[in-house]
């Protein structure tokens, strides 16, 4: 762990004046040895084909251009014209879709062309640029793809230079604590344990190396999937540049065609995976601290969870249950029976979580130890001695997560735990995390599932070996029930994996605000199931930020709250009874929208769609939406702007084209524009799409609570056609890969003095309830008469002018006329 912020090195220039000189500009006049320069592609000189992929060569380097899809190709530079092994972490699979292709010799390029995308390399220079159908350059090279030998780690230093059109915008790349837009900035990717990180403090703890560009509106992808620390520098040291580069591997990247940017991240995840879907459990409210301890305090918090009636569905033990914080150990003295413990708490509803690091106490009489010493599981350093290193246990070893075998040993580990009734599991320390100098030397070699590599190479995949290992050995473990796994560092992929969490922020208004950037940036970089350390990991929130803060939890994929251990308490009551009432009633919101929140993970699961849309992804096209930060949607139907500053009374929110209307009352607001909305402590901007379905629960105490009995569909008025999506399933287990779960479409079309309901039905499901129970909101029309299915259906109509109609779960038509 490092107690500071570490300061973050002096970026590298990229420019050619100033590369990396310093380091390694040998040149021996007595043997001769060629000098060691930056080298540019030269013209191409021929191409070859093989299947969808294309090789181009100028001589000496090559060059290969692969068709994925339609919409997605691959570049890959060799620069003795020798590629690596295809090998990455990242992408899920290989079977791509196959899709028509040619490639045309013109007079000075090559023109490689599929239905969707045209990528043109020149003859005379090797530029190779992107086009659409129509022409339109979408990302072109500003120079040649180039390179630098590192003579001492061998290899190369590679780069690749676009160009950048004066008002293009750039998205992406996972965590980073800046603005949204990443235009004129310069990004370093290398997992840090960054405690209490500040504003634009740079690299944190994950490496997403995968950007939007919003090019005069039309978005594209570039996905750089390189393991070594990457750069990415947007405009930054020059307005006419985006460059990517790297200290080795292979200069290898994705062109992802848009021109949509939701189709872009789709695109991404095509590539990279899903999220799994979670079990319902884990979307509710989570309780965290560094640590809660004793048994005693566990189930006190527990219990006052309870009696106040706030619904929480998860509580968290940090470090401190572990024996010596020797992971897969309880300490006995202050949890003497943890299967009883967690059994009595899952009788009342909460799911036990449980940490665990990487490092493993050099200890001859712990068992973890000794298997992991006896099969060589430990990493090594380049002259075959252990990589030791001081974390909470004292002297620790580190697994090999690169090694299928050492992962395949780790998923075994938890078996004892899982016994003992543990739900879920959170990896922390896995950038990796080493006291004092921060993380492994390079020269620590790993098996990169036979790839073999030095540290450079393996550093920034190692969080996410380590939680890819629990997940799948959870998986197994779990039997059908779905595993639940939380991990700090995180590359590219992880998302098949696990969810996150931001790591070690700070309780500060300035920190709402880098969480509420952090998580939507995530989410549109493939990391969607995302949250922040709610109230703040350091430092003390007073009751205020914490209740806002709250606020954007219920709007956050993944809800908890969490702090040091040297904070004060933290349980949403903490701050007195005004805070706790309001607390509560967004904690119960968020129980409330589970159904909606659960449809939109599936949406994400299965179709691949980001869960927070930030503005501009919603309307691209309109350039006053490219800098906004605060707006974003939570799937489709809901748009929320937190408040971010204390004694804030009012808020200007962007609402994008089309009708809202204001969740806590209802009002109408017309979209296209921006509305000053008030903002009372127990209230937030929170706004529901005209047109929408929104499913609703009552409240529970946790999601496994109530059975209920009829379901609340909020109807929200809106013009035209409007199809709203909801799923539903048993919530925990893997049935819905066998079909069992229903998805249901439902589409409002409104006329004149009526609306038409349609519903559609797909899946193998049976829900337990008969009933909707049917809310239409802001009917403009006096409801003269329901038909359900043909048959005419009593209705009322309540105080505030709405109307309320139970219908059987599987109706096909409702007809409403006024
Ligand atoms: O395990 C203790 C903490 C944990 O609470 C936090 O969430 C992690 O980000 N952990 C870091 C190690 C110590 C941090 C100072």
């Amino acid at each position: 762990m490092n107690d500071k912020p570490t300061p973050t090195d002096e970026p590298e220039k990229i420019n050619d004046q100033t590369t990396l000189d310093n380091i390694h500009h040998v040149n021996n006049p007595v043997l001769d040895l060629p000098q060691i320069e930056k080298k540019y592609l030269d013209g191409v000189k021929s191409y070859t084909q093989s299947e969808s992929t294309y090789y181009f060569s100028d001589g000496m380097a090559e060059v290969e251009v692969k068709i994925i899809t339609d919409e997605i190709i691959r570049v890959r530079l060799a620069p003795q014209g020798t590629f690596l092994e295809d090998f990455s972490y990242a992408i899920a699979e290989k079977s791509h879709r196959i899709s028509r292709h040619q490639c045309i010799e013109e007079e000075d390029a090559y023109i490689v062309r599929t239905n969707t995308v045209t990528c043109k390399i020149s003859k005379r220079d090797f530029l190779i640029s992107f086009e659409d159908r129509e022409g339109k350059v979408m990302n072109a090279d500003h120079s040649p793809m180039h390179w630098e030998e590192n003579p001492d780690a061998g290899g190369y230093y590679v780069y690749c230079t676009k160009q950048a059109n004066s008002n293009e915008a750039f998205y992406g790349l996972g965590d980073k604590a800046a603005d949204l837009n990443l235009r004129g900035h310069r990004f370093k990717n290398w997992n840090s344990d960054t405690y209490a990180f500040a504003f634009n403090q740079d690299p944190l703890y994950k490496t997403i190396p995968f950007y939007i560009g919003l090019n005069n509106g039309d978005a594209y992808g570039i996905f750089f999937d390189n393991t070594f620390k990457t750069y990415f520098d947007f405009a930054a040291e020059d307005a006419t540049k985006t460059s990517f580069w790297s200290e080795g591997g292979e200069l290898q990247y994705y062109y992802i065609h848009g021109p949509h940017m939701i189709e872009v991240v789709r695109g991404y995840h095509s590539l990279t995976g899903t999220h799994y879907l979670p079990p319902i459990w884990a979307l509710g409210y989570h309780q965290c601290r560094w640590s809660y301890y004793p048994e005693a305090s566990v189930r006190r918090i527990a219990e006052e969870f309870r009696k106040r009636e706030i619904p929480c569905d998860a509580i968290y033990l940090d470090i401190d249950y572990m024996d010596g914080y020797r992971c897969f150990t309880w300490n006995k003295q202050y949890f003497p029976n943890p299967k009883k413990m967690i059994a009595d708490l899952a009788q009342d509803g909460f799911k036990t979580v449980v940490m665990i690091d990487p490092g493993i106490k050099v200890d001859e009489n712990y068992w973890v130890f000794k298997e992991g010493k006896e099969n060589k599981y430990f990493c090594r350093r380049g002259d075959d001695y252990f990589m030791e290193g001081y974390v909470w246990p004292g002297r620790c070893q580190f697994p090999d997560f690169t090694n299928p075998e050492v992962r395949e040993w780790w998923g075994t580990l938890y078996e004892g735990l899982v016994e003992d009734g543990v739900a879920g599991f959170w990896n922390d320390m896995n950038e990796p995390a080493v006291f004092g100098r921060g993380t492994f030397p390079d020269d620590v070699r790993h098996n990169f599932d036979g790839q073999r590599g030095s540290h450079r190479k393996a550093h920034n995949v190692y969080g996410m070996q380590m939680v890819r290992a629990t997940y799948d050995g959870l998986k197994k473990l779990y039997k059908n029930k779905r595993p639940f796994t939380i991990t700090r560092a995180a590359y590219s992929g992880t998302q098949r994996y696990s969810s996150v969490w931001t790591g070690d922020n700070m309780a500060t208004w300035e920190h709402l605000k880098i969480g509420v950037l952090q998580l939507q940036r995530l989410s549109v970089s493939g990391i969607s199931f995302c949250g922040t350390d709610i109230g703040g990991f350091t430092g003390e929130p007073d009751g205020e930020l914490y209740t806002r803060w709250i606020q954007f939890g219920v709007f956050s994929p993944f809800m908890r709250v969490h702090s040091a251990g040297d904070t004060r308490d933290r349980e949403p009551w903490s701050f007195g009874e005004d805070w706790e009432k309001i607390c509560k009633k967004f904690i119960e919101l968020r129980y409330k929208l589970l159904p909606y929140i659960y449809s939109v993970f599936w949406e994400q699961t299965r179709y691949g769609y980001p869960i927070l849309r930030p503005v501009v992804m919603l309307e691209q096209e309109k350039q006053s939406n490219w800098p906004r930060e605060e707006e974003f949607s939570f799937g489709e139907k809901i748009l929320v702007s937190p408040v971010l500053n204390p004694g804030q009374q009012s808020k200007i929110v962007y609402l994008p084209a089309g009708d809202w209307y204001y969740y806590f009352d209802n009002t109408p607001y017309a979209g296209g524009q921006e509305h000053e909305v008030k903002t009372p402590i127990d209230e937030m901007p929170v706004f529901i799409k005209a047109g929408a379905v929104i499913p609703e629960y009552p409240v529970m105490q946790h999601t496994g609570e109530k059975k209920i009995d009829e379901l609340l569909l909020n109807f929200y008025f809106g013009q035209g056609i409007n199809k709203s999506y909801f799923y539903t399933d048993n919530g925990d287990t893997f049935a819905y890969e066998q079909d069992i779960y229903l998805e249901k479409c439902i589409t409002c079309s409104s006329g004149d003095k009526s609306l038409d309901v349609k519903q559609e039905i797909q899946g193998l499901f049976t829900e337990r309830y008969n009933n909707y129970n049917i809310k239409l909101i802001q009917v403009p029309f006096d409801i003269k008469k329901i038909l359900v299915d043909g048959k005419e259906t009593s209705f009322e109509k309540d105080e505030a002018g709405i109307y309320w109609v139970k219908v059987a779960k599987d109706f096909e038509d409702i007809l409403i006329r006024g």
